[in-house]
């Protein structure tokens, strides 16, 4: 069965593909402004909440499919600093642990990759974003995914290696998964080890708590916004959708983090690497 988008996405009320429209303006102005002030802008009820069900089946089909990695990081996602006091930001590691649903999971019959690769979806992100070099990932096992999430794992306090995140709430766990953020906690001259600290210590003075749910769309700028999802309780699994979107056409992941977040990785990641396969096998 062929998948129309048009009958999963809310076009009533959000007509992405109706550009040059008074109406698609508005809505790409108030994303923008959303994303001007803190960093993060929700589209409610992207997907039509009728439709939702369908998505929710997809994700439990593949669920099982997820490759679980666990590591403890910092917030920065960088080594250990032996020489700096304990209580330093750079020195203070949490254990993250996600189960990412490789993209070879979402074939032609897939949801959420009609949606990832329409092209309206697409023009309405990069618009939103106002990006100018803007393309889907070329990453087979990474272009769209769904972050599977269980009883007692969240995603520790972090900031984003890349400078934002496209994201599709697709089911919630019964309880936590809440995402907080501290918009602009750091800027790209100052990383404001105190106030990161702080934060770190439980102070929530500067953190907002954003509460998705399924069929929520969500944009958001975590370079410089420490963030972090709530651990999730109860026996329903929280899902995710992640859509990928990179500034150059053609990328793919290294093979080093295809492996660590996938479990495996293709031809393509090799010849991309350059790295011939007989020297990865350890
Ligand atoms: O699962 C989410 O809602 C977002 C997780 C996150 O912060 C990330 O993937 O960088
Ligand atoms: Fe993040």
């Amino acid at each position: 069965m062929r998948i129309d988008v048009r009958d999963y996405v809310d076009l009533q009320r959000y007509p992405i593909d109706q550009v040059g429209t008074a109406a698609y303006a508005e809505l790409v102005a108030a994303m923008r402004s959303q994303l001007a002030g803190d960093g993060c802008a929700v589209v409610r009820s992207f997907i039509r909440t009728d439709r939702i069900g369908e998505l929710v089946a997809e994700a439990d089909r593949v669920a099982s499919k997820g490759h679980c990695s666990f590591n403890e990081t910092n917030v920065y996602f960088t080594q250990d600093k032996p020489e700096l006091p304990e209580s330093h930001p750079l020195r203070r590691f949490y254990e993250r642990s996600n189960a990412f649903v490789p993209a070879d999971n979402f074939g032609p019959e897939s949801i959420l990759r009609a949606v990832y690769e329409w092209p309206p979806f697409v023009a309405f992100v990069k618009a939103a974003l106002n990006e100018d070099k803007f393309f889907r990932y070329a990453d087979p096992l990474a272009d769209v995914i769904i972050n599977v999430v269980e009883e007692g794992n969240g995603f520790p306090w972090h900031f984003d290696t890349n400078n934002y995140t496209v994201t599709l709430a697709i089911q919630n766990g019964e309880e936590g998964g809440e995402f907080e953020y501290s918009p602009n906690l750091r800027s790209s001259d100052d990383e404001h080890y105190s106030a990161v600290g702080d934060v770190l210590d439980g102070d929530e003075g500067s953190v907002k708590t954003l509460c998705l749910e399924a069929g929520d769309l969500q944009l958001f700028k975590g370079r410089y916004s420490l963030h972090r999802v709530k651990p999730v309780s109860g026996q329903k699994k929280r899902y995710v959708g992640i859509f990928s979107f990179v500034e150059e056409p053609g990328m793919v992941g290294s093979p080093e983090r295809t492996r660590q977040l996938y479990g495996r990785v293709l031809p393509i990641h090799l010849e991309r690497a350059d790295v011939r396969a007989d020297e990865l096998i350890d």
